[in-house]
């Protein structure tokens, strides 16, 4: 059964979730839907990355576990203080996959102390649904589909998984390069203006997939921003891509 395609306002109706308000009232402040994949090694690089592409993101998303030079005081409170400066959020791309447990200490313990500063996470579903118990005071996105070539998220696969997220209420949205339903917001990465693929698996469409064929929500850049000789008109020039397929998908 075809769903109607929402905008960010009927979405605002009934996906309820704190961090899914968020997420949507930014965007609509800011003519928005894109979220960078900070996906760089050392603290300069994230903050300067933070600083040139602040004013054009509704999330920053990171894999914090990449950094060389990792430390609460000097990564966190600086990327927190960009965060609120210029209004977005941080999405720490953890892809949990675990035990409830063991997901619990790795989401508050260790050297990363992920509960003490993350927005929202992105969590795999593969460990059921009680799995998920443990992100009480974050937004969780559940990875539902993968960008990568041969991945195992096959149809039979999205439809389990999408059966959790939607029953779960610590999750409001899935990573997915298929539709997924409207109570869910949906998150794509694999987009590139530039490119189809990275040679290692990844592949890449357009924004205009992204929000006409797969009615995506948000689209997650990574390499097309922050690799370009000028990240902060890159991020310009996919924040625009994306509004403008947006619109067009209404
Ligand atoms: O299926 C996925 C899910 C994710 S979250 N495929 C992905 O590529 N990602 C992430 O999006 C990946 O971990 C990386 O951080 C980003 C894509 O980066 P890019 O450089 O290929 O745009």
């Amino acid at each position: 059964e075809e769903e109607k395609r929402l905008s960010y306002e009927e979405k605002l109706e009934i996906c309820d979730h704190t961090v899914a308000q968020k997420l949507l009232q930014i965007a609509l402040e800011k003519k928005s839907n894109l979220i960078v994949s900070a996906d760089v090694t050392t603290t300069k690089e994230l903050l300067e990355l933070a600083e040139k592409v602040g004013p054009h993101i509704v999330a920053l998303k990171t894999h914090i576990d990449i950094l060389l030079d990792f430390d609460a005081d000097q990564t966190i409170l600086p990327l927190k203080d960009l965060a609120q400066k210029y209004n977005f959020l941080i999405m720490e791309d953890r892809k949990f996959a675990d035990i409830g447990n063991t997901q619990e200490l790795q989401f508050a313990y260790g050297t990363y102390k992920i509960s003490n500063w993350a927005d929202l996470v992105t969590a795999q579903v593969i460990a059921g649904y009680e799995s998920l118990d443990c992100f009480r005071n974050v937004g969780v996105v559940a990875i539902i589909g993968m960008s990568s070539h041969g991945n195992l998220t096959d149809q039979n696969y999205r439809d389990e998984a999408t059966k959790i997220a939607l029953s779960h209420p610590n999750v409001f949205g899935g990573v997915s390069q298929n539709k997924i339903p409207n109570e869910l917001l949906l998150f794509t990465p694999g987009v590139n203006l530039a490119h189809t693929g990275d040679g290692k698996g990844q592949q890449y469409n357009t924004p205009e997939h992204a929000f006409t064929k797969l009615e995506s929500d948000f689209i997650i850049v990574g390499r097309g921003i922050y690799k370009a000789d000028d990240a902060e008109q890159s991020a310009l020039t996919y924040k625009i891509a994306g509004w403008n397929a947006y619109e067009a998908s209404l």
